[in-house]
């Protein structure tokens, strides 16, 4: 139960102080602590430049582009306070990418840290609709123009008094076609996940300092890393490169204790510990985003004596609905819903499959898909349950196993890649005639990029061209999307109608 009048902002600042935990550490980042009273007078400084300086209006959509930062968290609890609907983006993504989320979303205003601008600007000018971008300062050395006008702010404002469903962030999704789409959350959403899987799974306290490596912009990384620390008056570490060899050394110097990440980083944290590495601290090792191979689980569970907890969650349900539990875990499985949601698996008209039969995973909670401009929306949501991209067999216990993905999208290292968004930058180059991209199994990232190429008359397929498409698929998205393996061939397998048959490329999908 939540109050009619309520600001998701206000809840995880001056609430926080409010209750007493004004000299507690909120975020750690960029060599530097701060307390909740530090970020609440700092976003309540920022949310005055919104107002005051910015022009912004309650219900405005705010862009934030930046990486991982005290900073970013600053800005988005900032524009929240002031009722904006914030739209956090990766720092990766290039100006066509934002010009995207900018016509989407119909962005009038954006907050970029400085060092991401230049893509910004070339967006700002093709989006005549983005009518003010104002920088910051992301090493918070409060060196540029927000960090100079909030200077000047008093640290007392009075936040926007928004009603629980109002809209206060749309989370972007990249579906199987690259086509971004906007979920919208309201404020009593970002507080739910909280009170919802942090509380009863995570069993989060004041003394949790949080870790991890999804970004902001992606409701894994906001939960994780902003709203969960917060709701409890815990610490988060914000780490704006978070290889895992990055991971583990800061791991390791503030002794964290609840770590949010893909099984990529956990592999490379399990070699880390044979070399030494002192991860003792973490009693909570959250793996989303991709499928927990139970070698790592077990592993996991030899070396620490706690368990992995693997969980699923989407962007456009927020978080986490389905987790495994401390006290309720097993290798290769997903576990049980979270407290408030229910789970269910479904055949092809509908209707629930028996125990042990495959189907799609459907889901009712608290939290839900509401599309920004509805389209795909029935899709989605059908009959009050959200149908999820993804296959599931519920075991005769009630336990959810996955079992694929029901769409194109390809899950590396922990990112969704669409792969039709990367046929489409291939094909861009004048090299290629046709190609197909799938997701190949590797060893390491669990699944990479794979591009099957036909290239134009006369083009050699050397080791050279296959390094030429990839800096050029670099050039035109974000860079974690570029294929790892390029694989040149002279015919790709098509349909009768000429459609291409990307599974026929896969380990054993030949007919
Ligand atoms: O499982 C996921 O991909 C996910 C998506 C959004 C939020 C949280 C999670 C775990």
């Amino acid at each position: 139960d939540y109050p009619e009048q309520l600001n998701a902002g206000v809840e995880l600042t001056d609430a926080m102080v409010e209750q007493g935990f004004g000299d507690h550490t909120a975020l750690i980042g960029n060599g530097r602590r701060r307390t909740y009273k530090e970020l609440t007078d700092w976003t309540n400084r920022i949310a005055h430049v919104l107002v005051e300086d910015m022009g912004v209006k309650p219900g405005n959509r705010v862009l934030i582009r930046s990486a991982n930062n005290p900073a970013m968290v600053a800005c988005w609890l900032a524009a929240t306070k002031v009722g904006a609907v914030v739209v956090n983006s990766m720092p990766m993504l290039r100006a066509g990418e934002l010009s995207k989320y900018v016509d989407k979303a119909q962005i009038a205003f954006a907050l970029c840290d400085t060092r991401l601008m230049e893509e910004m600007e070339i967006c700002a000018t093709d989006n005549p609709i983005l009518k003010r971008v104002v920088g910051f300062d992301g090493t918070s050395n409060h060196d540029a123009e927000l960090d100079r006008l909030a200077l000047e702010k008093p640290v007392h404002f009075e936040a926007i008094k928004t009603m629980q469903d109002d809209v206060a962030l749309l989370g972007f999704t990249s579906g199987s076609t690259g086509e971004p789409k906007a979920t919208m959350h309201f404020h009593r959403d970002l507080l739910v996940i909280a009170d919802s899987y942090a509380k009863e799974v995570l069993g989060v306290t004041p003394e949790d300092i949080f870790i991890g490596s999804p970004p902001l912009a992606f409701t894994f990384g906001l939960g994780g890393l902003a709203i969960f620390p917060l709701r409890f008056g815990a610490a988060a570490t914000l780490l704006e490169v978070a290889s895992p060899p990055h991971l583990i050394e800061i791991i390791e110097k503030y002794r964290a204790t609840v770590c949010f990440t893909a099984p990529t980083a956990y592999r490379a944290m399990l070699r880390a510990m044979d070399e030494g590495a002192d991860l003792s601290s973490l009693r909570a090792a959250v793996s989303a985003g991709e499928t927990l191979p139970a070698p790592v689980y077990d592993e996991w569970i030899a070396k620490t004596g706690k368990p992995m907890l693997d969980g699923i969650g989407a962007t456009e349900m927020l978080h986490i609905f389905i987790s495994n539990r401390f006290d309720d875990h097993m290798p290769s499985c997903t576990g049980k819903p979270v407290t408030g949601y229910v789970a269910k698996v479904i055949g092809p008209d509908g209707t629930e499959v028996s125990r042990g039969t495959p189907g799609r995973l459907a889901l009712k909670g608290p939290t839900g898909c509401r599309y920004l401009g509805g389209q795909r929306q029935d899709e989605y949501v059908q009959n009050g349950w959200n149908i999820s991209g993804d296959t599931f067999v519920q075991d005769e216990d009630g336990y959810f196993h996955f079992s694929a993905r029901n769409d194109d999208m390809i899950v590396s290292s922990g990112y969704n890649i669409a792969g039709p968004e990367v046929e489409a930058a291939l094909l861009a180059h004048e090299s290629v005639a046709e190609c197909a991209v799938i997701g190949s199994p590797d060893p390491a990232r669990g699944t990479v990029v794979e591009a099957h190429v036909v290239l134009s008359e006369g083009i050699a397929e050397t080791a050279e061209q296959a390094k030429l498409l990839q800096d050029h698929v670099k050039s035109m998205i974000a860079p974690y999307k570029y294929p790892r393996s390029v694989i040149f061939t002279s015919t790709l397998p098509k349909t009768a109608t000429g459609k291409i048959q990307r599974f026929r490329l896969k380990p054993g999908g030949s007919d």
